[in-house]
């Protein structure tokens, strides 16, 4: 598009939904409470050659398990229509299955997911971010083996059988990219291919557990959230043109092809793993198969497509070494940081608002414009600025304009956005030293006190305007106005 640079003074559908999101372990804190179970990051933050950046944990983070009427007034304050959060499984299912239901970890979720509909913000609810209880990696080493997918099924069950007459929206998995990381180091470039096999597989199964037994009750949408920065061709020639398009399919395509797509992974996915692998001495093609009828079941397991959407990579063509078997590797690509593009306090996120519009047209050309929640999107801010994050809502202000022309101009079907996140919390190995929040949180404090960041009052106007009028470089960011 052409469109690039220009400012859209427009309004978003009438019925478009903003909101703010957090995770469970990021935020709750009580890890050990009220019969709680550990997770497999309860059990990483406690080990003493835990490499968490400030030597941190989780263990009390914003105390929000203590908190729920700060974090509803927040949102209040904000006046945003969804809030998103996840349920911490072992919380929940302390040892991962449905008869360890632990119903201090249910009136938890029950207290919260009341005060929000009491204030009229709707709950969207992600099943897992992350914290696998640990009970399951230990039995049979979490997502490698099979019979996570009826864990998680029958976790998911649990969640819709509890909360269901009030959560309407649901995330089976936040980001499954992140999950075969975990796994990776296992055996690199085949590790990664069973976790995402699995977790395909267990997000499929969930979705027709809800589309079968709880739809025809409650009417609620059920999807996935993937991980996905713009991929820009460093040239115009054609070896990086299709170097970029490939780095798509391998992180968007490996997970949305299958559900968005044909139900199958990529083409070039199979044939680049495929061609690699029998040059590296392995019998089959690392990437393993979907049966005929894994097939059928994947297509169209989705009400909406979730994304999360941070910031932009430039990439361009580079052959990788057959002696290099990795899910890196098998993509024969380089990934660089443009730099032109405003560098953060986090090293892999610059600011390249036009992104998140590629994104979009990208998902709505290849899965026929399905309908889509931008269901994270931010920037971290440093300690100096503060509470003066004047980064954050240049940030805010040019995404959300994007994502405007991408549903103005391009036809893009986003139903709402969410902002990573309502306040600062623990952000996994960098412990409390990024800074996600519209809101701050004093980690030092006891109560652990939220004060509003100014781009608080920059997306309490953005949401009250719905959009942007001509006149809003004057917008003064006040929350009191
Ligand atoms: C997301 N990347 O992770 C997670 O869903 C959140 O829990 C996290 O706090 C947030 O982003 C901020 O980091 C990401 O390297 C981690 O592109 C890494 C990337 C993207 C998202």
């Amino acid at each position: 598009p052409q469109d690039r640079d220009v400012f859209l003074y427009e309004k978003f559908p009438d019925d478009f939904m903003w909101g703010t999101a957090t995770s469970a372990y990021q935020v709750e804190g009580a890890w050990n409470e009220d019969g709680k179970g550990p997770s497999i990051w309860d059990t990483k933050v406690h080990d003493p050659g835990a490499k968490i950046a400030d030597g941190s944990t989780g263990d009390v983070a914003c105390d929000s398990y203590h908190h729920i009427a700060d974090d509803v007034n927040m949102l209040k304050e904000l006046g945003v229509q969804h809030y998103r959060f996840s349920i911490s499984w072992p919380r929940v299912l302390p040892d991962g299955t449905p008869r360890s239901l632990n119903p201090l970890g249910v009136r938890y979720y029950n207290d919260l997911i009341d005060a929000l509909l009491e204030a009229n913000i709707q709950p969207m609810v992600t099943l897992y971010h992350w914290d696998l209880p640990q009970a399951l990696q230990d039995k049979y080493g979490g997502w490698m083996d099979e019979r996570i997918i009826d864990d998680f099924d029958n976790y998911a069950r649990v969640c819709y059988e509890q909360f269901g007459d009030r959560v309407l929206l649901w995330i089976t998995i936040n980001e499954p990219i992140a999950t075969t990381q975990v796994y990776n180091a296992q055996a690199p470039g085949v590790a990664d291919y069973i976790v995402a096999h699995n977790i395909i597989r267990a997000h499929v199964k969930a979705y027709h557990t809800y589309d079968k037994y709880f739809r025809h009750l409650y009417h609620g949408q059920v999807g996935i959230t993937l991980d996905i920065g713009w991929k820009e061709p460093l040239t115009l020639r054609n070896q990086d043109v299709y170097a970029a398009d490939r780095a798509v399919m391998f992180k968007l395509g490996w997970f949305g092809n299958p559900i968005y797509g044909s139900g199958d992974y990529p083409e070039v996915m199979k044939r680049y793993i495929a061609t690699k692998s029998l040059r590296q001495g392995f019998a089959k093609s690392r990437l393993p198969v979907f049966t005929d009828d894994e097939l059928r079941m994947n297509k169209g397991a989705y009400d909406f497509l979730g994304v999360n959407h941070y910031t932009s990579n430039v990439i361009s063509e580079k052959s990788s070494r057959d002696s290099d078997v990795s899910y890196q590797a098998d993509q024969d690509i380089e990934y660089r940081l443009d730099p032109y593009w405003a560098h953060t306090d986090v090293g892999w996120l610059n600011v390249n608002p036009w992104g998140l519009r590629y994104v979009l047209d990208w998902a709505k050309e290849h899965w026929g414009n399905p309908p889509v929640y931008i269901t994270e999107s931010g920037r971290s801010n440093d300690d100096v600025t503060g509470l003066n994050d004047v980064g954050r809502i240049y940030y805010y202000r040019n995404y959300t304009n994007e994502l405007l022309k991408a549903i103005k101009l391009d036809g893009c079907n986003v139903r709402g956005y969410t902002a990573w996140s309502l306040m600062d919390n623990f952000e996994w190995g960098s412990g409390y030293t990024k800074h996600f929040g519209l809101y701050q949180v004093d980690f030092s404090d006891p109560n652990r006190t939220r004060t509003p960041k100014m781009s608080a009052g920059f997306y309490k106007q953005l949401v009250k305007e719905n959009g942007f009028a001509t006149n809003s470089s004057l917008m003064t960011y006040e929350l009191s106005s």
